[in-house]
Order: C-alpha cells, then sequence, then structure tokens
C-alpha cells in the first residue's frame, strides 16, 4: 500500500494539484500518472505523447550512443530549410520521433525542424488534441565529437476543433504552451520535462530501458557568475552587451565562461548548475541564429518553470507569438536576475 506521502489525495474543487513528494527511483510513468491525477480533464491523451516521446528518445539515444559504429557520423549532403547541412543522425532523429507520434492518435500536427511545412497527421491515423513542435536532434553536428546533443519540444492544445491541424493550432503565443521539455544525450540520457508545474529530469536507465526521476523540482537561483556565449562574434554585437560581457571580466566579480556550442548541452548545464546563456543578433544571423517555436520558446517555459527568465532583448520569449513556423529569435535565457540585467542593458 503506497504510503499517504505518494498518494495524491484528489484535490478540493478549483483547487491547483498538489505537488506530490517522490522517493529516487520513481518512474517517470509513475511520476506523470500520480501528478496528472490532479488534473480532472486530464484524458490520458498526454500520457500517451509522452510516452511515445520517451520512445523515440530510447531509439535516439541507443543510435547516438553508437553513431560512430553504426556509420552515423556525417553529413547527408542535402541541406535544410535553415541552409544547414543535414547530419545522417538528423534524418534518423527525425523519423523516429514522426514514426512514434504520428499513429498515437494524440496529435493533430507535427512541426519539425528538419521539415519545411507542418507534417499533417497520416490519414490511417486519428487525430488528437496536441500540437507537437521539435527540434528532432539539435546540435548534430557535434555528434561526431562525442559532444551533448538533444532533441527540444513544445507542446500546445489545438485551437481548431478536430481533424488536421491548421495554421491557428501553432503560430501561437508562447503563453499558450501547456508542456515543454528536452532530452540530452550526453555522459546519460535524460529527460527534462515540465507539465507547467516545476521542472523535472529523468535519466534512462538502459539495462532496463525507464527512465527513473533524477532531478525532482529543479530550480534556478536569481544569480549566477557563469556566461555561455559565441565570445569570437562579440565584434558584430551590440555594443551595449559587448559592454556587459567586458564587465563579467573584473576579477572581484569571479565570472567563468561554459560554452559548448551545443544549445541542449549549454542549457541543461545551466539549469543544473546555473548560468545564462546569450545567442544575440550578429552580422552572420540578423535576427538571432535559434528558433523562436521548437528552441527558444520550450527551454524559455523550462526556463520561468524553474524559476529564471529568457527573453529576446526586448521582453519575454514566451510573450512572443509566432508568425512563421522557422522564424529566428536572440535568445537570453537562464539565472532571472542575469537576464534582467541584460534585458536592462539593451534597453537603455
Ligand atoms: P555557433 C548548433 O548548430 C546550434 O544550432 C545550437 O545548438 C547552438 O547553441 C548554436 O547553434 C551554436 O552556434 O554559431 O556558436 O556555432
Amino acid at each position: 500500500m503506497p504510503s499517504p506521502a505518494h498518494t495524491l489525495a484528489p484535490p478540493s474543487p478549483g483547487a491547483p494539484p498538489i505537488a506530490p513528494q517522490f522517493e529516487e527511483g520513481t518512474t517517470l510513468d509513475r511520476f506523470l500518472l500520480e501528478t496528472l491525477r490532479g488534473y480532472p480533464e486530464a484524458t490520458g491523451q498526454f500520457v500517451t505523447l509522452v510516452n511515445q516521446v520517451t520512445l523515440a528518445a530510447k531509439l535516439v539515444s541507443a543510435r547516438v550512443n553508437r553513431a560512430g559504429l553504426a556509420g552515423m557520423f556525417g553529413a547527408t549532403g542535402t541541406m535544410n530549410i535553415q541552409g544547414e547541412y543535414v547530419q545522417k543522425m538528423d534524418v534518423y532523429a527525425n523519423e523516429t520521433f514522426k514514426r512514434a507520434l504520428e499513429h498515437a492518435g494524440v496529435l493533430c500536427m507535427i512541426i519539425s525542424e528538419e521539415e519545411d511545412d507542418a507534417i499533417p497527421i497520416p490519414p490511417q491515423f486519428p487525430t488528437g488534441k496536441y500540437v507537437f513542435a521539435m527540434d528532432p536532434l539539435d546540435g548534430s553536428s557535434n555528434i561526431d565529437t562525442n559532444a551533448s546533443i538533444g532533441t527540444i519540444f513544445a507542446v500546445f492544445r489545438r485551437m481548431s476543433e478536430s481533424g488536421q491541424g491548421q495554421p491557428q493550432d501553432v503560430l501561437r503565443s508562447g503563453r499558450d504552451i501547456v508542456a515543454a521539455g528536452y532530452i540530452v544525450y550526453g555522459a546519460g540520457t535524460v529527460l527534462v520535462l515540465s507539465t507547467g508545474r516545476g521542472v523535472h529530469g529523468f535519466t534512462l536507465d538502459p539495462t532496463v530501458g525507464e527512465f527513473f526521476l533524477s532531478h525532482h523540482d529543479i530550480r534556478l537561483t536569481p544569480d549566477t557568475r557563469t556566461y555561455s556565449c559565441n565570445e569570437a562574434y562579440t565584434g558584430t554585437w551590440d555594443p551595449r552587451l559587448v559592454g556587459w560581457l567586458a564587465g563579467t571580466k573584473d576579477p572581484a566579480l569571479g565570472w567563468s565562461a561554459r560554452y559548448i556550442g551545443s544549445l541542449v548541452g549549454d542549457f541543461h548545464r545551466n539549469l543544473v548548475k546555473g548560468g545564462v546563456f546569450l545567442y544575440p543578433p550578429s552580422k552572420k544571423a540578423p535576427n538571432g541564429k535559434l528558433r523562436l517555436l521548437y528552441e527558444a520558446f520550450p527551454l524559455a517555459f523550462l526556463a520561468e518553470q524553474a524559476g529564471g527568465a529568457a527573453t529576446d532583448g526586448v521582453g519575454p520569449i514566451l510573450d512572443r507569438t509566432l508568425a512563421s513556423l522557422h522564424e529566428r529569435t536572440p535568445l537570453y535565457i537562464g539565472n532571472k536576475n542575469a537576464v534582467d540585467a541584460i534585458t536592462r542593458v539593451l534597453s537603455t
């Protein structure tokens, strides 16, 4: 009989779900079932969605871990809409997530960094109530160096009534996101997820094929003394930002720099240990390099859920409304006081 600490009493009508306390070794399935028990409207479609995401994550993780042996290093020779050379692993990850998701009857459309247009649900499968936007394998150019890479995703509840998703289902405000997460394929494979009640990390035990709760309620403290950016581009940055960066060089302040050049790896380190990540506009990327829908939006959702912040230099990323599927944005994200300081510098 589970102890009272691990069994959610149904919340009184109108009360928010009680944040359950979980012991280590809790599986992702149990975490979802017990957490979502507090959502009377939960229909099980979300649990199904997450289960299919974790299936795809296990398959991609296994392939990433032996990419060098499976001939999966390197590029395919083709270029995607982003003007980037598509890596073999990008194609594998994109196909694996699509195949895992499209038949589950929980989505009305999928948007992928790897595909120009929104992906409809094949006619032989039922549609569902969610929209799934993903970067199936961000940072994949780093795979040949064994650096951490990852899958990033955001989930919206559809606006249209039924059938295939419509443009209004995805051209949305970041505030409409109902869940977001990423899977980082590194020394271990870790799924970090938020459904709007905090941020939690689950580590894959490949010997049993289960994700187990490993990071309960990840929090970002207000301050940090770590920054992540590609300093080689500061020559084309806004001078006010160059001034902020120069200020971190004061030895009395004790700042340090950490930058992998793989967004999920950089963000995960900053989420777990603290840090502010900057990808400003530059001559090479006048609107910033990172994509709003399936990179900045989901990571901003996680950052805010963890007590941090994310802006485009003007205002909160989540206040933005998507105008086109693959639009880019500047991104400043991490511990709140550092993000606020950068935003202030850019507003004076
Ligand atoms: P740069 C990887 O190509 C990526 O899209 C992100 O994962 C990463 O944060 C960024 O580009 C790195 O860009 O210009 O520093 O190589």
